[in-house]
């Protein structure tokens, strides 16, 4: 019987995450996990947890019969920038702490998130290949990048099942990100709800790869779901949604609220996302696993500003 544990989350990707994985293998079978509490705990089990710490993950993992880890916790791009070395223990020692459980033979399946940091400013920026140069510039990238390399030699040297994505920018209006380069493209629908004019971090002529949460958490369990042998990558595979820069989804935004005003002040996260691709080639996620993604830009803004809370 599946067990799953699902650490990080309280954050944004894990709020969602969780919820979906208990629709589909019960309440009781999910285990949500994190250093904190979520605002609202849904109905089902839940521990705190630091991921850092091997054996509180070994005691839990015991307790409910742990088989498959999703691991969510880490810091992302902007904050790992204000605090890079505590950004790389954290990002490298949950990484290891859960691949050693599977090496171990504890449990049987781990999914790891990469990001889109792992490319750097010498890719090329328009569809960025699946296997590219890769100079990351930023130390949530290295860490990233450092996890893909590791997940893959754990899956070739231990036979350990991993699998990963690597996620574009993320939006949804049930949790908050949680401190990325690709916020503002979450931040833009709370002021325009709020009928306040918005500040965007970044340029308006700033392309950055995107994708609504609920095709990242289908991505996330086909992959998951998929039989092992369709998964030939075992480092991370690119997966792609929509691209937009700002002034594309501030445009997008005007269509529902006519009124809505915004200005440019970039600011660090510019040459963050100076670094990254503008648009991903996902072509492998789609051969080997059968990946589509089902949302354009206009699905997004209209969901978005219908959902959104303020
Ligand atoms: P988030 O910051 O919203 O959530 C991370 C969660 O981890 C938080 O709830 C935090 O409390 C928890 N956490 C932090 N330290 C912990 C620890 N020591 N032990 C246990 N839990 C801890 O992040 P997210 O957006 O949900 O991202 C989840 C994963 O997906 C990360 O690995 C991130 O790099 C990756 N990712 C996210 C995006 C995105 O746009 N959201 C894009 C690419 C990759
Ligand atoms: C970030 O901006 O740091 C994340 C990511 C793309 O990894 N959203």
């Amino acid at each position: 019987m599946k067990k799953i544990l699902v650490v990080g989350s309280s954050g944004q990707i894990g709020t969602e995450l969780v919820l979906e994985l208990r629709n589909r293998f019960g309440t009781q079978n999910v285990v949500a996990s994190d250093i904190r509490k979520p605002e609202s705990l849904p109905e089902g089990p839940f521990e705190e947890l630091d991921i850092m710490n091997a054996e509180v993950l070994s005691a839990v993992v015991s307790k409910h019969g742990i088989n498959e880890v999703y691991l969510l916790a880490a810091l992302l791009s902007a904050t790992a920038e204000k605090n890079p070395e505590f950004a790389w223990k954290l990002n490298m020692e949950g990484l290891f702490n859960v691949l050693n459980l599977a090496k171990d033979k504890v449990i049987k399946k781990v999914f790891w998130p990469s990001s889109i940091a792992v490319f750097g400013p010498t890719t090329p920026r328009v569809n960025t290949p699946q296997f590219t140069v890769m100079e990351p510039s930023t130390v949530y990238g290295i860490s990233k990048l450092a996890g893909e390399r590791w997940c893959e030699y754990y899956a070739k040297q231990y036979g350990v099942d991993v699998r990963s994505i690597r996620y574009p920018g993320l939006i949804s209006y049930t949790s908050l990100p949680g401190g990325g380069t690709t916020d503002y493209a979450v931040d833009i629908f709370y002021s325009a709800k709020k009928k306040e004019k918005f500040s965007c971090f970044l340029k308006e002529d700033t392309p950055l790869p995107m994708m609504y949460m609920e095709d990242a958490i289908r991505a996330t369990i086909d992959i998951m779901e998929a039989p092992e042998e369709q998964i030939k990558i075992k480092s991370s595979y690119n997966l792609a949604g929509i691209s937009f820069t700002p002034e594309e989804i501030y445009n997008e935004v005007r269509k529902l609220s006519p009124d809505f005003e915004i200005e440019y002040k970039p600011d660090f996260r510019q040459a963050i996302a100076d670094s990254w691709p503008g648009s991903i080639d996902d072509s492998r996620a789609q051969e080997d696993w059968g990946w589509k993604s089902r949302y354009n830009l206009s699905d997004l803004a209209q969901i978005m500003f219908n959902n959104v809370q303020v």
